[in-house]
C-alpha cells in the first residue's frame, strides 16, 4: 500500500520525492506504534495529528488494537475519530490519560513547543498536561533555534469582552522585541471564535522570544487571558519526520 511503499522510500536514493504530508503521515505512524490496548489516549488537532487518528481508528477496526478509549482536543478531532469508530470520552471522566499524540507548529531543541495556530490550544494544553506521556509528531519543517523564531503566529487565547485590552496589554509586554499582536481573523473576515468560544490574539515576533518561560508567565498573568501557545517541558519525546528518515528526540 502507500505507506508500506512510503517507509520503503526513507531509505532509497529518491527520498526527495516524499511529500510534506507523506513526512507527517510517517511522524505519526511512528507515534502510533507506542499504543498499546486498554490506554486512554489524548487525541491531538491538526493535520499531522489527524494522520494519527486515522492510524488508530485503523488499527482498531483491523482488531490490532482494542478498548481504546480517546479524549480529543477540538471539536475537528471529536468529529474526526467518532466517524472512525474510536470509542471517545471527556477529560471530566478520564482526567489521567495515558498518552497524548499531537502536532506542533514549532520545536526547539530543549523540545519546547509553540502549537495552537490551529486554534486548539487550550485543549490540547489541558488534555496534554493530563497525560502520562505527551508525543509530538512533526515534519522537519517545524524545527526552530528559537520559539516565535519562525515569523510566524504564537497564539494567546482571550475570552472576548476583553479582547482589545489584552491585545494592547499584550503588544506593551513584548513592544520591545518588534513583536506584533494582533486579533485573529476567520475567513471571512469576522474574529475567529474558538472551540471554547473565545478569541485569538496572535503575537507576530521579529526574533525568537528571549526567555520563553518568563514570557509564559507574564502572558498568563493578563486578566482575560485564557492560554498561550507556549507549551514549554510538556513533551515526552519529539518524533521528526524528515526526507532522510524519521528520528526521535527525547527528554
Ligand atoms: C496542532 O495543530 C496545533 O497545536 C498546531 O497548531 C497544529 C499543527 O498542525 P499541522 O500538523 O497541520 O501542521 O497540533
Amino acid at each position: 500500500n502507500r505507506l508500506s511503499s512510503v517507509i520503503r522510500a526513507q531509505s532509497a536514493p529518491v527520498a526527495a520525492a516524499l511529500t510534506q504530508d507523506d513526512l507527517k503521515r510517517l511522524a505519526a505512524v511512528r507515534a502510533v506504534e507506542q499504543v498499546q490496548s486498554g490506554m486512554v489516549l489524548g487525541l491531538g488537532t491538526g493535520s499531522t495529528a489527524a494522520f494519527a487518528v486515522a492510524e488508530i481508528g485503523a488499527l482498531l477496526s483491523s482488531g490490532k488494537l482494542s478498548n481504546i478509549v480517546g479524549v480529543p482536543t477540538s471539536k475537528r478531532t471529536f468529529e474526526q475519530a467518532q466517524s472512525l469508530g474510536i470509542p471517545l470520552s471527556t477529560l471530566d471522566d478520564h482526567p489521567r490519560i495515558d498518552l497524548a499524540i499531537d502536532g506542533a507548529d514549532e520545536v526547539d531543541p530543549d523540545l519546547n513547543l509553540v502549537k495552537g495556530r490551529g486554534g486548539a490550544l487550550l485543549r490540547e494544553k489541558m488534555v496534554e498536561a493530563a497525560s502520562d506521556k505527551f508525543i509530538v509528531v512533526v515534519d522537519e519543517t517545524k524545527l526552530v533555534t528559537g520559539l516565535g523564531g519562525s515569523g510566524l503566529a504564537m497564539p494567546v487565547e482571550v475570552v472576548q469582552f476583553c479582547w482589545k485590552y489584552n491585545q494592547v496589554r499584550l503588544q506593551d509586554l513584548f513592544n520591545e522585541e518588534g513583536c506584533e499582536a494582533k486579533l485573529r481573523l476567520d475567513e471571512n473576515g469576522k474574529p475567529y471564535v474558538t472551540d471554547n468560544s473565545n478569541y485569538i490574539v496572535d503575537l507576530y515576533f521579529k526574533t525568537p522570544i528571549k526567555d520563553a518561560l518568563a514570557a509564559g508567565k507574564e502572558i498568563s498573568v493578563l486578566e482575560g487571558v485564557v492560554e498561550h501557545g507556549l507549551f514549554l517541558n510538556m513533551a515526552s519525546s519529539v518524533i521528526i519526520a524528515g526526507t532522510d528518515g524519521v528520528s526521535v528526540k527525547t527528554k
